[in-house]
């Protein structure tokens, strides 16, 4: 899956985990004249049940784009009551302002990548989302051209996603190498998101 107008570039790599029809892991993502959105959501567990639980938070987060991430999590909760817990990363970016904030919530991974190579991994908070109040940290920083994010489920290991992979030139090429050296090797679901502000 790719998007390559307006002004965050997007590529993403999903597949189930080997031997799985459904993906337990959803996305989302949204950009407007304000705003680019983007989530993640990892069911825990894997398969049909796992899917139902992480695509009920994408259709809260589609439902409520303009909420902030601390208002999102919230009602992400409130959906999960009586279904599989989840963990979740949301990523904010705010072209008014030019700024970022991004809070993740249990094992979502989040790299910022700076336009001089400099990478950020930000350490998940650690449990997960399961209908019941918790808290969160969110994150925040200045939007620099050029900048990459990477967002992904725990199907992807960080000691894959090298500072070579990332120095790729695009995100297309980001995910596209991935794929290459990693997409047969699937011990849980996988989606790898690579972001770019222009
Ligand atoms: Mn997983």
């Amino acid at each position: 899956m790719e998007k390559q107008s307006g002004r965050v570039n997007l590529s993403v790599f999903q597949k189930a985990k080997k031997g799985n029809y459904y993906c337990g892991d959803s996305y989302f993502y949204r950009e407007t004249e304000d705003a680019f959105l983007c989530a993640l959501a990892d069911g825990l567990g894997s398969g049909e049940m796992a899917r139902e639980s992480s695509q009920a938070v994408m259709d809260v987060i589609e439902e409520n784009p303009v909420l902030s991430i601390e208002a999102l999590v919230k009602k992400c909760n409130e959906v999960l009551v009586g279904k599989r817990g989840v963990v979740l990363g949301i990523l904010r970016i705010d072209f008014k302002n030019r700024t970022y904030s991004y809070s993740s919530i249990g094992n979502i991974g989040v790299i910022t990548v700076d336009p001089d190579g400099k990478r950020n991994r930000n350490i998940p908070l650690a449990g997960y989302l399961a209908g019941y109040p918790r808290s969160l940290r969110v994150s925040h920083g200045d939007i620099k051209e050029g900048m990459i994010f990477l967002m992904f489920s725990d199907g992807v290991s960080d000691r894959r996603l090298s500072s070579k992979l990332t120095q790729a030139k695009t995100v297309g090429q980001i995910t596209e190498v991935y794929k290459g050296l990693y997409g047969q090797n699937r011990d849980d679901d996988t989606t790898l998101i690579a972001i770019e502000y222009n």
